[in-house]
């Protein structure tokens, strides 16, 4: 179901977010005023400070990973995002500069031999950072090709080891603050959770990235750390992560916990699989690169198809 808007790749909003939450967001703006007065206070306190990370960049490119598209524009790629805890619109590049990526830990716990909370700059500084582009298909179906930089989570493993028994990895976004105003929504059950099985995070696709263009992340796009698994739909790939759990069981993720019926746990790319929605046979690459065939996982196919061999029976595509 898209309907063209201005902006030939946007989607409007309607088509893509649960229709209670597309009405309650009327409500939700009247309340929003008043946050945006001690916003701009933090966003000035946030954006003084130099990023301690800068002088890592750029780092070399892994060109094992080939990509047939151009990049996608760095400004589009940064103003075209979602980042619900900064409101639902694409448009919270500006709202998301309120967010202190300094200081900032991640608690890395559950069921590994060497727990820890690390600090985001000795993590960084820790990892193997290397550049690697990729496509990026969000479940809305469109797309972009974007120079992450980063460094695979088995690096991370690595360093906490996990037990045999660990199955699982929990990933978890900063919990509910006065400054992300999207957090106040009833709707949503925060703080943001995402998941991968112990293989996929451990495959050499999956990285965590500290930065994107040559650059530290900016805040739009997750800073200072957040997820990307190019062979799934967007929303796995979660931003700000300031936890990650070592699990039995099986995390519940955002939006399965939300909408289970339209997002499930492993939502790999699949065009042959429509979205109870939309259809996902084709993708619009943001930025005016037109609508172009999607992929089965989403191109990535010969490097994870492997993983799912023998979880045929799961519901494997979003
Ligand atoms: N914490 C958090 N992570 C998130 C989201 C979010 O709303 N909150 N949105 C997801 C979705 S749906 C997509 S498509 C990507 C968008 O990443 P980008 O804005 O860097 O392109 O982030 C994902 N990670
Ligand atoms: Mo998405």
């Amino acid at each position: 179901m898209l309907i063209k808007s201005k902006r030939g790749w946007e989607l409007p909003e309607s088509a893509v977010t649960p229709e209670h939450i597309f009405l309650s967001r009327r409500t939700m703006m009247a309340a929003g005023a008043g946050v945006a007065a001690a916003a701009l206070v933090g966003r000035a306190e946030a954006q003084a400070a130099p990023d301690p990370t800068a002088d890592l960049y750029p780092v070399r490119r892994n060109e094992t990973y080939k990509v047939e598209r151009p990049l996608t524009a760095e400004n589009v790629a940064g103003s075209y995002n979602n980042f619900y805890e900064f409101g639902t619109s694409k448009h919270i590049a500006h709202a998301a500069q309120a967010l202190p990526i300094r200081p900032w830990t991640v608690k890395i716990d559950g069921l590994v031999e060497k727990p820890q909370t690390i600090d985001i700059d000795k993590l960084i500084r820790a990892m193997p950072l290397e550049e690697r582009v990729y496509r990026f298909r969000c479940v809305e179906a469109w797309a972009m090709t974007v120079p992450w930089t980063g460094f695979p989570i088995k690096a991370l493993m690595d360093m906490v080891q996990p037990q045999g028994s660990a199955k699982y990895l929990r990933f978890e976004t900063f919990d509910t603050q006065s400054w992300a105003p999207g957090m106040r929504s009833p709707w949503y059950s925060w703080p943001y959770v995402e998941g991968l099985a112990i293989d996929e995070a451990a495959h050499d696709l999956s990285i965590l990235v500290t930065g994107i263009y040559g650059k530290p992340v900016p805040r739009q796009h997750g800073a200072p750390l957040r997820l990307i698994v190019p062979w799934k739909y967007g929303f796995k790939s979660i931003k700000s992560i300031v936890r990650i759990s070592f699990t039995e069981q099986r995390p519940q993720s955002f939006w399965e916990r939300l909408q289970g019926g339209e997002y499930g746990f492993w939502a790999n790319v699949n065009p042959a699989v429509a979205h109870p929605r939309w259809s996902q046979a084709t993708e619009e690459l943001i930025g005016g690169g037109g609508r172009v065939p999607s992929q089965l996982f989403n191109g990535y196919g010969e490097y994870v198809a492997p993983l799912y061999r023998g979880r045929e029976r799961e519901r494997l595509w979003a």
